[in-house]
């Protein structure tokens, strides 16, 4: 059987058929098809429904999709006035779910914001806006080159990432916001030129990276597809 993989879904307004417009929960194909091309089998996760742990006993991997903003109140900041698109019911359902899939030891890879769920789930913070606090640091809020690669990751040697992907990859990169503290158990093994953490991994667990940049846009090609093999290969044991 192959590997069941949970997508959380991005929530948005979306028109139905009968053409109102209305709340709906929504994955991009890219996703689910970086999952089955992969070869495991995707299934998209509703985060506005309440959090049935029961999910995590039925899954072989979790992925984090992108979105916006966490709500800084999860990680112990106040909110500035450039920390946008928070969805507190998202907040909540990625919340739960990854502690319990890192409970679980269930594996995960994290995508973007999922990387900064990631990290609040176990205790980090976040850099609310890169451009207002991190001076001389590189674009990485680049939404026109959204399938192109803009910067280097470079990795730690001896990481997973590094075993898996080589000493560096290019990458795209669409976020204003980044990690700062680390969460517990979380290590920084990719950074980019002006050392903002790219990529982590949690060493204790199976199989858990996060990484901030967006291999869904960059097809099966770029040799970051190579971690979803690896990522489907921890998950189809799972179950054995
Ligand atoms: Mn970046």
């Amino acid at each position: 059987m192959k590997a069941l993989i949970g997508v959380t879904s991005i929530p948005r307004q979306a028109r139905t058929g009968f053409d109102k417009v209305l709340p709906h929960e929504t994955v991009p194909e890219m996703y689910l098809n970086l999952i089955r091309e992969a070869g495991a089998t995707p299934v998209v996760l509703p985060v506005h429904q309440e959090f049935d742990p029961d999910l995590v006993e039925r899954l072989d991997g979790v992925v984090l999709t992108g979105g916006g903003d966490i709500d800084p109140s999860e990680y112990r900041r106040e909110r500035s006035p450039l920390t946008d698109g928070i969805d507190p019911r998202r907040d909540r359902f990625e919340l739960s779910l990854t502690r319990a899939a890192v409970a679980r030891d269930l594996p995960l890879v994290a995508i973007c914001r999922g990387v900064q769920v990631m990290n609040v789930a176990l205790g980090g913070s976040l850099i609310q806006d890169i451009d207002a606090e991190v001076p001389g640091a590189l674009r990485h809020h680049d939404l026109e080159r959204w399938d192109r690669v803009v910067h280097p990751v470079r990795f730690e040697p001896g990481s997973l990432l590094a075993r898996l992907l080589g000493e560096e990859i290019d990458v795209n990169s669409m976020h204003h916001q980044a990690i700062d503290e680390l969460g517990d158990g979380l290590v920084a093994v990719g950074r980019s030129p002006d050392g903002l953490v790219e990529a982590v991994e949690a060493p204790d667990l199976h199989f858990a990276v996060g990484i901030q940049w967006h291999p869904e846009c960059l097809g099966f090609e770029h040799s970051g597809f190579k971690l979803f093999r690896f990522f489907v290969d921890a998950a189809r044991k799972v179950r054995t």
